[in-house]
């Protein structure tokens, strides 16, 4: 293998030392950061009508909670409706990893049909990011757009903070 035989030859001439022994052994286990992640996830959501007004509609999910880089990942999850027509729905996953980053997997549907129950999946975004400290921001956004009839839309706004605790 090209690293062991550079490495042979390298102590072979004397530049580096054979450690074997010589270093502690690394026996602790990464430290476990908790990260208290607080915020909001906005939805602004448009139902296009053809011959009135377009309706346009808001839900805001509130976000507070703690999470460590050893608990794997957390859901959360939002949803939207518009004039009886249109829903949105958007999940979210939170990841700590060992240096306090939180890293943020959001995923968007747009549905639009005969109610808000429909099935019809019209449109959806997804989009990766993490969450800065320090105050709340604009950290990302999901645009989501009726790509099969046109006209609804929907977009998603992320304000989050997170404070390692
Ligand atoms: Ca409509
Ligand atoms: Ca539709």
């Amino acid at each position: 293998m090209r690293t062991t035989g550079l490495r042979r030859f390298l102590v072979g001439t004397g530049l580096v030392a054979c450690t074997s022994g010589l270093l502690p052994a690394v026996t602790a286990e990464a430290a476990v950061v908790t990260a208290h992640i607080t915020g909001v996830v906005k939805l602004r959501v448009t139902d296009h009508e053809n011959f009135i007004a377009d309706k346009v509609c808001h839900a805001t999910e509130t976000v507070d909670f703690f999470w460590s880089s050893n608990d794997g990942t957390k859901k959360r999850s939002a949803v939207a409706y518009c004039g009886g027509e249109v829903r949105v729905e958007v999940d979210h996953f939170y990841t700590v990893n060992s240096s306090g980053t939180v890293n943020v997997h959001a995923f968007g549907r747009l549905y639009e049909g005969g109610s808000h129950d429909t099935t019809d999946l019209d449109g959806k975004d997804e989009r990766k990011f993490s969450v800065p400290k320090g105050p709340g921001v604009d950290v990302s956004f999901l645009a989501l757009h009726n790509s099969d009839e046109g006209g609804d839309s929907s977009f998603v706004d992320f304000v989050l903070e997170r404070d390692v605790v």
